[in-house]
């Protein structure tokens, strides 16, 4: 099954939407097979979003997503980065689809709620940097025998 890095952002923490992303997770037929809530360390941050280390937001980026605790998951599943990407939704919440996460309670692009990474190589990327030390538990659920 294919795994993606999903984050719930310190404002998505912060505002009490745990609860409710995880649900629509969950509820889609995705399997939550890691969690970890943390104050990213900012060495993680920035190599984290590397690829925007040029940019004129990424300052404030690095600063806003290790101002607070944010949840760090493994999301597994057939497609769970395509899928996990739609769930989310637009980068900027403006073009998010209502339906979506950022459609649903986004009004910032620099305050987006979630991450999810956009390629096979991201998603490996990011599960290293995230949980490279980490050991996975390995759990399965009935309902899998439905969605497959
Ligand atoms: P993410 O990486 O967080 O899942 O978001 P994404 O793929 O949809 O968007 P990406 O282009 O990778 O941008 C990363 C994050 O940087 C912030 N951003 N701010 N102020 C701005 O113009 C701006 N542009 C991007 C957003 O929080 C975005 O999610
Ligand atoms: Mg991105």
């Amino acid at each position: 099954m294919e795994q993606t890095y999903v984050m719930i952002k310190p404002d998505g923490v912060a505002r009490g939407l745990m609860g409710e992303i995880l649900s629509r997770i969950e509820k889609k037929g995705l399997k939550i097979a890691a969690m970890k809530l943390a104050v990213m360390e900012e060495s993680k941050a920035k190599e984290h979003y590397a690829e925007h280390a040029a940019r004129p937001f990424f300052p404030g980026l690095v600063e806003f997503i290790t101002s607070a605790p944010s949840l760090s998951l493994i999301v597994e599943g057939k497609d769970a980065i395509k899928i996990m990407r739609a769930l989310n939704g637009a980068t900027k919440p403006a073009e998010a689809a209502f339906g979506t996460i950022r459609g649903d309670f986004a009004m910032d692009t620099g305050r987006n709620i979630v991450h999810a990474s956009d390629s096979p190589e991201a998603a490996a990327r990011e599960i290293k940097i995230h949980f490279g030390n980490d050991k996975i538990l390995s759990y399965k659920r009935s309902v899998d025998a439905y969605l497959y």
